[in-house]
């Protein structure tokens, strides 16, 4: 299936019309389109308008990568990385395609330490990004391989994915049961304290930014005539966030940007992946669209 780079990053095209687009930036998928029941190509994931594609900012959509720390750090060795850690802002590689049949077409992206990288994080890693398309499904592997001899690492990682959908009629599913933290509460000790879920299907009719733990790997978020599937394996967490009006507030956010997505975020964010010398931890997401 043809496989098309440029200097910024690379596209990939499937014969059922289907394609995505992954920058080298962050290795950040920015678009992922897929006929919809009319046969027209319809794009499933969502872009600020007023996003930086250019390297000097995280691309504000997309999927971003969240490695090696969520929101803001917590872990000494994370102690001078930003929010949600490098690897959404760093230049990634593309090493080679790794699957190119009927089936689908993958590509694996790699980022290693770097001198900038080294100044804010001391430990050693190696990081492989595997983009698989199929004709309906969109699947991303995060690999992060511990190269030390000696060193354990201890690292959370996401994957930031801003779902394309009517926010004011998206519902995500099953979360009922599930413990979770809302990050938008006032004060601190409100936002540490665990609450769970009573609802059987979780809407975002207000500023929702949610952390549930331990979640069931399998989720949908689903609106009038659309829907996707979100599986996962080993990001045992999954954030639900959409800022609302808040949004406004966000400068690279377009204006009711907010009401064009939900944010559905498959991680491993509550504690930390403790990776020791020689090991690699896999995190995978698979996107499906299973409605529109
Ligand atoms: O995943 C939800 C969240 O942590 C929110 O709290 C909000 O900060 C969002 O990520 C966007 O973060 P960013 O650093 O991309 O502006």
């Amino acid at each position: 299936m043809p496989i098309d780079q440029t200097k910024d990053g690379i596209t990939l095209r499937h014969p059922s019309g289907s394609s995505v687009d992954i920058l080298f930036y962050g290795a950040t998928v920015v678009s992922w389109k897929v006929p919809n029941e009319t046969t027209q190509l319809a794009e499933r994931l969502f872009v600020s308008s007023k996003a930086f594609t250019d390297g000097s900012k995280p691309v504000r959509g997309g999927i971003p990568v969240v490695f090696p720390c969520f929101g803001a750090p917590t872990h000494p060795e994370h102690a001078k990385l930003s929010q949600h850690g490098f690897a959404r802002n760093e230049i990634w590689t593309f090493d080679k395609v790794v699957m190119d049949n009927e089936a689908g077409v993958s590509v694996r992206l790699l980022l290693d330490p770097n001198p900038r990288i080294a100044s804010i994080y001391a430990k050693s890693f190696h990081l492989a990004y595997v983009v698989t398309l199929a004709a309906h499904q969109l699947s991303t592997d995060l690999h992060v391989d511990n190269p030390s001899t000696t060193e354990a690492i201890e690292f959370q990682a996401l994957l930031h994915t801003y779902i394309r959908a009517p926010a004011e009629d998206v519902r995500v599913t099953p979360l009922q049961g599930l413990s979770y933290y809302d990050k938008t509460e006032a004060d601190e000790l409100a936002r540490a304290t665990p609450k769970i879920e009573t609802r059987s299907e979780v809407d975002v009719k207000k500023f929702t930014d949610s952390v549930y733990e331990n979640g069931p790997l399998a989720y949908k978020a689903t609106w009038p005539n659309g829907g996707l599937e979100i599986k996962a394996r080993q990001f045992k967490d999954v954030v639900v966030w959409n800022p609302q009006e808040e949004g406004r507030k966000i400068a690279d956010m377009e204006t009711d940007g907010w009401k064009h997505y939900i944010c559905v975020e498959p991680g491993f964010v509550r504690g930390f992946v403790s990776l020791e010398p020689g090991k690699t931890w896999i995190g995978q997401q698979v996107l499906t669209v299973i409605q529109g």
